[in-house]
This record gives structure tokens, sequence and C-alpha cells, in this order.
């Protein structure tokens, strides 16, 4: 209740900012985006983990407010960025399953990108397959209206939920992000390289684009470059970090 609380407060008092980690293509290492996440410095318990913090929101729906702040943030953040670094390339937004029976998500979007100027091919949505539990049919006509916007979706910690495979046939997903969780144990089982093989073989027969999540050694990266994987994400390359850092990265590397 004291973090329902102070969650709520939160949002008033500023406290939630975003931090941001680089998307780097695999064989040259060049930042191809960014994937924004949400901080909370609470003032007495310091840094509070969104896994902790997320689950709540979404119970006590205070996820439709923090959703469409982390979605404006973001983009006005972007398009800013985008001003000196043109080659910046996207920003991915994660969305809860909760956010879309809360709002309309399409027409946010719409406005959250026409206000800011971001363009629409610099917006990525992931999602989670928990979005299609409730409700597939209303979820996909979301998908297919931010599609005709040019505004890519891709599956996020995909392979950790239920019934992946009959869901990527039916939904405008442009990909899939393979969760840290297997990427992981590519060089510490064959079973675990086995069934990142078999997710990329899906995913090229699908046309669907991936990104590999979590690489963390040299090891992993070696592996991915063998499979032909393009873009990656990881502490091998970056952290999260706060955007005069990624400012200052961006500075340093262009
Ligand atoms: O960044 P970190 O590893 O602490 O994130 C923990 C979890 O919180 C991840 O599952 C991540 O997807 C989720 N998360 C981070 N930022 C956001 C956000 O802005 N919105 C939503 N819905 N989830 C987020
Ligand atoms: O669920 P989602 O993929 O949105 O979560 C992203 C989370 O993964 C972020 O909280 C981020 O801090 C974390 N993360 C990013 N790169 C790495 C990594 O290389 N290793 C680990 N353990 N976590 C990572
Ligand atoms: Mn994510
Ligand atoms: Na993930």
């Amino acid at each position: 209740a004291m973090l329902e609380r102070d969650l709520r407060a939160a949002l008033h008092l500023q406290q939630f900012t975003l931090h941001y980690q680089p998307v780097v293509d695999l064989a040259s290492g060049t930042i191809c985006g960014v994937e924004a996440l949400l901080r909370w410095q609470h003032p007495e318990r310091g840094f509070i983990s969104p896994a902790t913090f997320i689950p709540f929101a979404e119970q006590n729906g205070l996820i439709r407010e923090l959703g469409e702040w982390v979605l404006w943030q973001a983009c006005r953040d972007i398009a800013d960025v985008r001003r000196r670094f043109p080659h910046l390339g996207y920003v991915a937004v994660n969305v809860s399953a909760r956010q879309w029976r809360l709002q309309d998500m399409s027409a946010l979007v719409g406005q959250v990108l026409n206000s800011t100027g971001l363009p629409a091919q610099q917006l990525v949505l992931e999602i989670t397959e928990q979005s299609f539990i409730d409700d597939l049919a209303f979820v996909s006509r979301e998908l297919r209206s931010l599609q005709l916007m040019d505004v890519r979706v891709l599956l996020d910690d995909f392979g950790t939920g239920y019934s992946s495979l009959s869901y990527l046939k039916r939904l405008p997903v442009h990909g899939l992000k393979i969760d840290r969780s297997f990427i992981h144990d590519v060089t510490e089982h064959p079973e675990g390289a086995a069934l990142v093989r078999a997710t990329l073989a899906i995913a090229d027969s699908m046309k669907l684009a991936v990104v590999a999540e979590g690489v963390e050694t040299s090891q992993q990266r070696d592996w991915l470059l063998g499979e032909d994987v393009r873009h990656a994400q990881g502490y091998l390359y970056a952290r999260p970090m706060p955007l005069d850092e990624l400012l200052a990265l961006l500075e340093a590397t262009h």
C-alpha cells in the first residue's frame, strides 16, 4: 500500500527518469537504436527496479499514466538527440500488456509522434506475449494500425511466454528479441545453442528481425556472429545509461 501511494506521488514529483541502452550492429559495433528503460529514484528507499514496481502499477491501473509518461519522454528525448545525431536510429519503448486495455495505444502513439516530430520509423514498441492473452483480436487490430503508421513492433522476452509460435503466425510484428536467459545458455550447453538456433530458423523463415538480448561475453558475441545474428544488446556493449551519458557516447563515437 505504501509503495502504491508512493508510486502515485512519484509521477507528480518527477522521480522517474529514463535510461537508454544502445542496441548495436553486432558486426560493426555501431549503435542502431536505444531501448528506453524506466528508473525510479525513491527519496528514502533509493533505487527501485521496474521489475518491482511495474507489477504494482499494472494492478492499480497506474500503468496507464506511467506508460504515457514513458512514451512521451522517450520520444521527446530521442527526437532531440536525433537533431544532433541524425544517424542514431530508433528508440524502443516497452509497453506493458495491461496498457492495451487501458488506453487507445495507436491513437496515443499517433499523437506523440505528431507533437514530438519523431518519425514513425524511429519508434519501436516492445510488447510481450502476455498482451494477447486477454483479447488477441483486439490487440492484433491495434498492431495493424501501428503497422500502417510505420511503427515497428518487437516481441520482447521471446521464448519465455506461451504459444509463441501461434502468435507469430497471426500477428503483424516486425521481429523478436531473444530473451537473455537463452543467450546466456548458448555457450553453456549444447541444448542452449540448439534452442536459439531453432528460434533463429523460425525467425528467418518468417522474415522476422532478431535482436539478441543480454550479450555479456565475447564468446556469446562470436557465437551470434557465427549464426548471422545482426543486432544485439547487452553489458558487453553498454549498460543502460542516463541521457547525458548517451549524448557523450554518441559524441565520442560518431
Ligand atoms: O531495466 P531493467 O532490467 O531493470 O528492467 C526490468 C524489467 O522492467 C524488464 O522486464 C523491463 O522490460 C521492464 N521495464 C523497464 N522499463 C519499462 C517501461 O518503461 N515500461 C514497462 N512496461 N516495462 C519496463
Ligand atoms: O524485459 P526487457 O528485455 O525489456 O528487459 C531489459 C532488461 O535487461 C533491462 O532491465 C536491462 O537493464 C537488462 N539488461 C540489459 N543488458 C543486460 C545484460 O547484458 N545482462 C543482464 N543481466 N541484464 C541486462
Ligand atoms: Mn524490453
Ligand atoms: Na527481455
